[in-house]
């Protein structure tokens, strides 16, 4: 039987680039995106959309049983500065909408999960540097929390029901499909929207603040490439560390420049400076590399230039 795909939060920052990729592959009919609110007009038009609310978990096995799927991504969530204004949603919506989807699988409605994890799994007594696959987890954020039981959920679904769960902990990501979603990182997603449509952004992060990030084509492709392993070499079954590319406002700022030439930085910190003070600066994803055979291709040079070629067409600017 062919695949038959369910994206859970599809109209986000990761669900309009990775349901255009799976379209792609499995082909337009069989990947059903789902969320809240529409998403763009590419995957609206593209193929079958449902509205979902993952908290309603008898429509979403209404939904299942109707499309016959058998993969669910489940990117629905609130990030992590999102989650601060709003603890108990946040809490409520990423472990429930976990439990939800991992129950599927365990009563064999499912065959596979994607459910991504995040370098807000690991807190400020954590190696910064290089941060190991295993090694001290204490976050102190209410995402970072959400995420660390979703990760210990995660292995116990495997090896109790069998469930074949798969995850990634994803660094922060940069992508120009869509806006950034309430997170940390975000402010490298919204410097190069200010910086093409005014030359100027001021970053809610300090200059110096170096962390993980990964352009979105390397985040879509590293999940497609965990999700089409065979299933053996699927070691870890709580999250692959995923390392990408670590530079700071600073450095990202100076690369925004040498294609936007009178680009103006400015920084004034915010409650998120604390956020990402607490997250690893880089991450060690060796173990993604050895059982799987994951290679990064963007550095920074190569997202920067992507994105403002790709943003300038949205914004249909010619120069
Ligand atoms: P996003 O905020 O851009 O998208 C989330 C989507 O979920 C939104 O479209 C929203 O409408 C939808 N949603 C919210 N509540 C819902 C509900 N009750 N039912 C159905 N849909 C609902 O987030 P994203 O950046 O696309 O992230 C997706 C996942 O990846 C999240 O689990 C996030 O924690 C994880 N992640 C993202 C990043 C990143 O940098 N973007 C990094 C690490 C991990
Ligand atoms: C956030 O900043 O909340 C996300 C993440 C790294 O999980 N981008």
């Amino acid at each position: 039987m062919k695949d038959r795909i369910l994206i859970i939060g599809s109209s986000g920052q990761i669900g309009t680039s990775l349901v255009m990729n799976l379209r792609k592959i499995y082909g337009n009919n069989n990947v059903i995106a789902s969320d809240i609110r529409p998403s763009s007009n590419e995957v609206m038009d593209s193929g079958p959309f449902e509205e979902l609310d993952i908290l309603n978990e008898q429509l979403l096995r209404k939904i299942v049983k109707k499309h016959r799927i058998t993969q669910v991504y489940l990117l629905a969530a609130l990030l992590s500065a999102t989650a601060e204004k709003d603890i108990e949603f946040g809490w409520k919506l990423n472990i429930r909408s976990h439990s939800h989807v991992l129950d599927l699988a365990k009563d064999g409605l499912i065959k596979k999960i994607f459910w991504p994890s995040s370098i807000a799994v690991f807190g400020p007594t954590t190696p910064k540097e290089n941060t190991p696959q295993y090694t001290i987890m204490e976050p102190n954020t209410v995402y970072g929390i959400s995420k660390q039981a979703g990760e210990r959920w995660n292995e116990y679904y495997f090896n109790k029901f069998g469930v074949d769960i798969r995850s990634l902990r994803y660094p922060g990501l940069v992508g120009w499909r869509a806006k950034a979603g309430g997170g940390t990182t975000d402010y490298a997603v919204n410097i190069f929207h200010q910086a093409i449509k005014n030359k100027q952004y001021e970053s809610f992060l300090s200059e110096n603040t170096r962390l993980p990030m990964m352009y979105m084509p390397d985040a879509i492709r590293a999940t497609i490439e965990l999700m089409e392993a065979p299933f053996e070499r699927v070691k870890i079954r709580s999250s692959y560390n995923l390392a990408g590319i670590s530079f700071t406002p600073e450095e990202i700022a100076a690369e925004v420049s040498k294609h936007i030439p009178n680009f103006e930085m400015s920084y004034n910190p915010d409650f998120r400076q604390k956020i990402a003070d607490s997250w690893p600066s880089s991450v060690d994803d060796s173990h993604a590399k050895k059982d799987w055979g994951w290679k990064l291709e963007y550095d920074l040079e190569k997202l920067t230039s992507d994105m403002i070629k790709n943003l300038k067409k949205q914004y249909k600017i010619t120069v």
